[in-house]
């Protein structure tokens, strides 16, 4: 009873005399006691990220738009960001931590050499003939590869191909730039390094292992082709039929340690007509179909995922994840916020 009533009865803002909360203003001083709750709440954090849809049907046309109102000189990067409503739209933020944007590149365009201190990865959704110059590595985009661009990296994306692009770029642009961290540098257009391209660490389980000298890149891989993730994902479907949930990580395949320090990277399979109930952590997670069709629910909504569709969900959330197709595989790219939360010792699976 005496606990309960502790929580209930702080004193207010307002009981406090006027005078003496000018005092206070005047001074850059604030009383704690009216706003603990509010910082502190019982129980579950409160989350400004709200589960959101944004379906690849709407998105895209108006993306194409862009292409035709702003070219790539007035954009730099042409990106529609699918900004969470929750945070209000002007934050550009998908949920505390993830930014999540839309990016467009027509045959023949350029989006010029820089670099930034958020770490960025890009889900290619369509489209081909694009690559991005990554630290003089040249990666190809196909659909559904992941490639990195991570803290400090020079880039740069061209399109030698005849028909749009469109890739989907993760950062953890709202917590580099909430740290007041956030800033980048223009650069001369790369050359690409010769002997880069073509990563030995593309298959699982081997590793370069040169004889004379070891790379001792941060960064070893950059590109993780959609055709390898896709293939070990049925593997693990066909050898391992008693487990339930059929995930991968994006990993430095030097360290196993997450590709990237901030943001973590999945790539999940659901077997045909199956549910599955991911158990509610402290992270924010973000959904991406690369293929098929997934119904999302999140307490109380249900997104239907459509291909190239990405939604969001908020951290200590349960999420019901259920392939729409009795008959073909569904594959999501995931990516969330627990790398962060593991860093900080905040992580927390609540089950
Ligand atoms: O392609 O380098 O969506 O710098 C936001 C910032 C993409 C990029 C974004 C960026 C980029």
């Amino acid at each position: 009873m005496q606990t309960h009533d502790r929580f209930d009865t702080l004193g207010r803002l307002e009981d406090l005399p006027q005078d003496y909360r000018d005092e206070l203003t005047q001074n850059n001083l604030v009383p704690l006691w009216p706003s603990l709750r509010a910082v502190l709440p019982p129980g579950v954090p409160t989350r400004k990220t709200q589960a959101t849809h944004w379906p690849y049907a709407t998105l895209r046309p108006l993306l194409i738009k862009a292409g035709e109102l702003t070219p790539i000189e007035k954009a730099e990067r042409r990106v529609l960001v699918l900004a969470n409503p929750g945070h209000g739209l002007e934050k550009m933020q998908a949920s505390a931590a993830m930014y999540l944007g839309m990016q467009l590149l027509l045959p023949g365009e350029l989006a010029p050499a820089h670099r930034h201190t958020p770490n960025a990865v890009r889900m290619v959704v369509e489209g081909e003939g694009a690559w991005t110059l990554v630290d003089g590595e040249k990666c190809a985009m196909q659909r559904g590869d992941l490639i990195l661009t991570p803290t400090g990296l020079w880039h740069e994306h061209g399109h030698d191909g005849n028909a749009p692009v469109v890739w989907l770029d993760v950062l953890d642009l709202p917590l580099v730039y909430f740290i007041e961290a956030s800033y980048h540098l223009e650069g001369p257009s790369q050359s690409v390094k010769p002997g880069e391209g073509v990563s030995g660490y593309a298959r699982g389980g081997l590793r370069p292992s040169p004889v004379f000298e070891r790379s001792n890149k941060a960064y070893p891989m950059l590109r993780y082709p959609w055709a390898e993730a896709r293939a070990a994902l049925l593997a693990m479907a066909a050898s391992e039929a008693s487990t339930e949930a059929l995930q991968i990580t994006y990993v430095n395949p030097e360290t196993g340690a997450d590709a990237e320090n901030i943001l973590g990277f999945y790539a999940l399979m659901l077997r045909p007509g199956q549910s599955l109930r991911l158990p509610a952590r402290s992270p924010a997670m973000v959904f991406h179909q690369i293929e098929g069709s997934a119904q999302v629910s999140v307490e109380a909504q249900t997104f239907t995922l459509l291909e190239a569709d990405t939604c969001c969900a908020p951290g200590y959330c349960a999420v019901t994840l259920r392939n729409l197709s009795a008959d073909a595989p569904a594959f999501l790219f995931i990516a969330d916020e627990s790398p962060l939360h593991r860093k900080l010792g905040v992580f927390e699976n609540r089950g």
